[in-house]
């Protein structure tokens, strides 16, 4: 099946007809149907094929028990209404650079992995690349146990609703000895590339971020009725801390969104009881991170004195800069620079699990260049020949890396 055939048969799968965005959140029928579509691929190329105890997807060319292995691919799953390309990117170019391999004839003297990391957008219990982070050890079972979905599923519970044991999860430290180098092939999530005019990108680094919960708590009343004097309204303290996010980022040269909000009782002609907002933010560097993030909590907790408000923050998730390995960063640059021009290495604010996966093992990153830089939107987009472009460079560091 080629890289447009795979294209085409995974695209429908988990995508909203109104807005054309892709709802394939962690443990739902999309993400089971995802799951089905990684398993055929795996299963038609003869590649041994294995769920691990934390549910993420392996496909194998070699045995893993040799050790020293190449592994890449990435995720499966979406963001709310996002895009075709963040993380089905690089799982359909890994099966299609394996498949180029072996059209080269290439001859493997160590074991080719493909993975599909479960649950790397955090959409529906909060956190980031649980999957890889239970692997690596960097999530407890305690805490994935305790996470929770909108309705009060647990992860466990999500896990077993669609035929995954839970019992197990947890790191997996046999597994990731058994990897040599993990490389993730992803479509840029930013206008770089289209600048330079390049069609395919390094990883550098990724930028330290994270997510907080702000919890607002007023008091409910009629919203027809109940005098301005006389109201204790979150929605206030909110709407004045997400203007006081974006001056704080500006200030320090970061960038902080709050993008998902839940209100209590919810009602039009209800003054709030509560309101919840996340704050996701990101710096280049963590001291600018704790300044937009300090600076942004204590605005907060003057604009809840300030009507009246009670103010809980609690951080859900957080990644720590992450400066990807310099020897198989530069071995990437030397096996693309051989057609030409030096591939550009570049920086990004995007979580992936190669950062989570770059603590334990030597992780590198391919970027493949996005013409308008949008992602997490229905409108990202990566043209099918630099998608292309991407399969023939991952399949030429795999070679170098993987086969003699
Ligand atoms: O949020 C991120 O940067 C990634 O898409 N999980
Ligand atoms: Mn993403
Ligand atoms: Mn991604």
């Amino acid at each position: 099946m080629t890289f447009h055939e795979m294209w085409a048969e995974l695209l429908p799968i988990g995508r909203s007809p109104e807005s054309g965005g892709y709802r394939r959140y962690a443990w739902t029928g999309a993400d089971t149907d995802c799951r089905a579509w990684f398993r055929a691929q795996a299963e038609a190329r003869g590649l041994a094929y294995e769920v691990d105890r934390n549910g993420n997807q392996w496909a194998w060319y070699g045995d893993p028990a040799r050790g020293d292995a190449v592994v890449t691919g990435s995720h499966l799953d979406s963001v709310p209404d996002g895009g075709a390309y963040d993380g089905p990117l690089g799982v359909v170019s890994a099966f299609a650079a394996l498949d180029e391999l072996r059209a080269r004839q290439a001859e493997f003297t160590r074991p080719l992995g493909i993975v599909n990391f479960g649950d790397e957008e955090g959409a529906r219990f909060g956190l980031a690349c649980v999957g890889s982070r239970l692997t690596a050890g960097q999530l407890t079972r305690e805490k994935a146990y305790a996470l929770r979905d909108a309705d009060g599923i647990t992860l466990p519970q999500a896990m077993e609703a669609a035929g995954h044991d839970p019992e197990a999860i947890g790191p997996d430290p046999e597994r990731l000895a058994r990897i040599g180098a993990f490389v993730e092939l992803h479509v840029e999530q930013g206008r770089a590339l289209d600048l330079t005019g390049d069609r395919i990108g390094i990883a550098s680094a990724i930028w330290p971020h994270g997510r907080w919960r702000f919890d607002f708590r007023g008091e409910a009343n009629h919203a027809g009725t109940t005098r301005l004097a006389d109201r204790r309204d979150p929605m206030l303290s909110y709407a004045e801390t997400v203007l006081a996010a974006r001056r704080e980022a500006e200030l320090a040269g970061a960038v902080a969104t709050f993008g998902k909000i839940a209100v209590e009782p919810n009602g039009v002609n209800a003054i709030p009881s509560l309101v919840r907002g996340w704050l996701d933010a990101r710096a280049a560097d963590q001291a600018a991170l704790d300044t937009v993030v300090t600076a942004v909590e204590k605005a907060a907790g003057a604009y809840a004195d300030r009507y009246g408000i009670e103010l809980a923050v609690a951080r859900e998730s957080f990644t720590p800069v992450v400066d990807f390995e310099d020897a198989l960063r530069d071995e990437l640059a030397r096996v693309l620079g051989r057609a030409g021009s030096p591939v550009p290495v570049l920086g990004t604010g995007a979580g992936h699990d190669a950062g989570i996966l770059s603590g334990s093992v030597p992780t590198a990153m391919l970027f493949v260049r996005n013409p308008t830089g949008v992602s997490h939107s229905p409108a990202e987009f990566a043209a099918e020949d630099d998608c292309l472009a991407g399969v023939t460079a991952l399949a030429d560091v795999l070679e170098g890396l993987a086969c003699r």
